[in-house]
């Protein structure tokens, strides 16, 4: 045996960058060295092998996506995003990694929004919320506008839905992915609420959309905005004395162990939006856009499934845990909510330059 020489060639593993020993040898060497190297080859190839795998372990996407909303995770937003983030992975093969912030461990939505306009966040799950940046959404709060699912879909496929699409990404420049349907708005409180005059005085609590506000107003409630993550607690300690929301959230946030009624006040249908923020997605290479869209659109379709799957069980659920249910008079709402709502609208109109008084009419005949 000659001269004998052997290296592992510079690896370049993610990164850390590694270059390997040489091993000079001399000619004539007997067996002994034979086994000797022989047994430094297998090291070095043990060594190499092992630095791979901390590598890969410590190799870091080319992007990270944080996502925030304000479920538990056995709500469909949640398994909905946990989807979002399988397509996104497997598809960009590692190159985004996606991470769920469930319960507002990101913060409630509002400072979700913020957090994605300061670079810190990246994916939220909102609509009406965004009021303050999108004066048009106050569409999706009108209340006993939208009938029915079969309705809400004509309306976020009509140009009336595009338009509020392009609006969220030019005026809060966050970009919709997919659009989530939502079981109608019911009113929870510890006493009935039949009609109207049931709900005057009541502290309810709404989330800060203007609207949301004008219409309680118009029934004679007391409207208390604040954050969902802190709905339950100020339920729990009176602060607020009832809460409006479909029957997912009012289980995902266990309002049911602070809340005996359940009125079938059904006065918003509305969708919701799963978001990602514009420059964010400006900034990803034109393929990775493409399967953030594309998983967008499955997730989408994921979603409408379960939520449509969800809607009797999470009744079912929540008369379970002993709410009772009470049949509201939801003509009554209505004609109480509407002289305030049409007047919010043209209101808007009058001082953003919106179109939202037509594009009701145009809605309600859809
Ligand atoms: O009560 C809540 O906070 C939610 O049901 C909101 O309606 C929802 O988060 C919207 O504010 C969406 O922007």
């Amino acid at each position: 045996m000659g001269k004998s020489y052997i290296s592992y060639e510079t690896a370049n593993m993610g990164n850390i960058k590694m270059t390997g020993t040489s091993f000079r040898l001399g000619a004539g060497i007997g067996q002994v060295l034979e086994e000797e190297l022989m047994d430094m080859r297998r090291r070095a190839a043990l060594l190499a092998a092992a630095l791979l795998f901390v590598s890969a372990a410590v190799m870091s996407a080319e992007y990270v996506v944080k996502i925030g909303h304000l479920t538990n995770t056995d709500h469909t937003w949640h398994k909905a995003c946990e989807k979002f983030r399988e397509i996104v992975e497997k598809e960009s093969n590692g190159r985004i990694e996606v991470r769920v912030y469930p319960n507002s461990e990101l913060g409630p939505e509002v400072e979700v929004v913020d957090g994605i306009h300061g670079g810190i966040a990246h994916m939220v799950i909102s609509a009406d919320s965004l009021a303050n940046w999108v004066p048009s959404i106050a569409l999706l709060s009108v209340p006993y506008m939208i009938r029915d699912i079969p309705h809400m879909e004509k309306v976020l496929n009509s140009e009336i839905g595009e338009f509020i699409s392009k609006e969220i990404i030019a005026q809060a420049s966050l970009r919709p992915l997919a659009a989530f349907a939502r079981a109608p708005r019911n009113l929870t409180s510890n006493k009935p609420v039949t009609v109207p005059a049931d709900a005057s005085g009541l502290k309810v609590r709404l989330p800060a959309v203007p609207l949301h506000v004008a219409a309680w107003e118009a029934v004679g409630a007391k409207p208390t905005p604040m954050a969902f993550s802190e709905v339950f607690t100020s339920l729990q300690q009176g602060v607020i004395n009832g809460q409006e929301n479909p029957p997912d959230l009012i289980r995902s946030a266990s309002f049911f162990e602070v809340q005996k009624y359940m009125n079938l006040t059904e006065h918003v249908r509305t969708w919701i939006y799963l978001l990602i923020g514009e420059d964010f997605f400006q900034e990803l290479p034109e393929d990775l856009q493409g399967i953030v869209l594309k998983a967008g659109k499955e997730t989408e379709k994921y979603e409408r499934g379960l939520h449509l799957a969800a809607v009797q069980s999470d009744l079912d659920f929540l008369r379970g845990k002993g709410m009772i249910f009470n049949e509201s008079d939801k003509k009554a709402f209505a004609d109480a909510m509407y002289p305030a709502v049409i007047k919010f609208l043209q209101d808007l109109d009058k001082s953003k330059g919106t179109r939202l008084a037509e594009m009701y009419e145009q809605v309600i005949k859809m």
